[in-house]
């Protein structure tokens, strides 16, 4: 599973970046959705135990996610979003910001300490 995560992760970066910022898939609703503000998850990883643990987070289709991150020790988010899977590295501190891609469509994206093997949220896009 992990191993998977990483070969799916390294694909995706290669992806990206021969892609691109601006020309790649389908970039038609990333104008319309700028005047949602942005969501902001605040992710606090110290002691072994994640805030939030588990839960649904409700977000609209298309708008901007930023997590905060608060950690204890260094380690890794996975957002388990189609087709791009995304990953974040963090350190220790506070505040940590990491945008997260739009969601383009209703659904639900899971979102993983890979270090902690748990859920942190879920993303519930409407
Ligand atoms: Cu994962």
């Amino acid at each position: 599973m992990r191993r998977l995560h990483r070969r799916l992760a390294a694909v995706i970066l290669v992806l990206v970046a021969s892609c691109g910022l601006s020309a790649c898939g389908s970039g038609s609703g990333s104008s319309s959705s700028g005047s949602l503000p942005t969501k902001v998850i605040d992710v606090t990883l110290t002691g072994g135990v994640p805030v939030p643990n588990g839960t649904n987070i409700d977000v609209a289709v298309g708008q901007k996610i930023q997590l905060s991150v608060t950690a204890d020790a260094p380690g890794e988010i996975h957002v388990h979003s189609s087709p791009e899977e995304q990953e974040f590295s963090y350190e220790v501190g506070a505040d940590q910001p990491f945008d997260l891609d739009p969601i383009p469509a209703p659904g639900r994206v899971t979102v993983e300490s890979h270090t902690l093997d748990k859920v942190l949220f879920v993303l519930v896009a409407r």
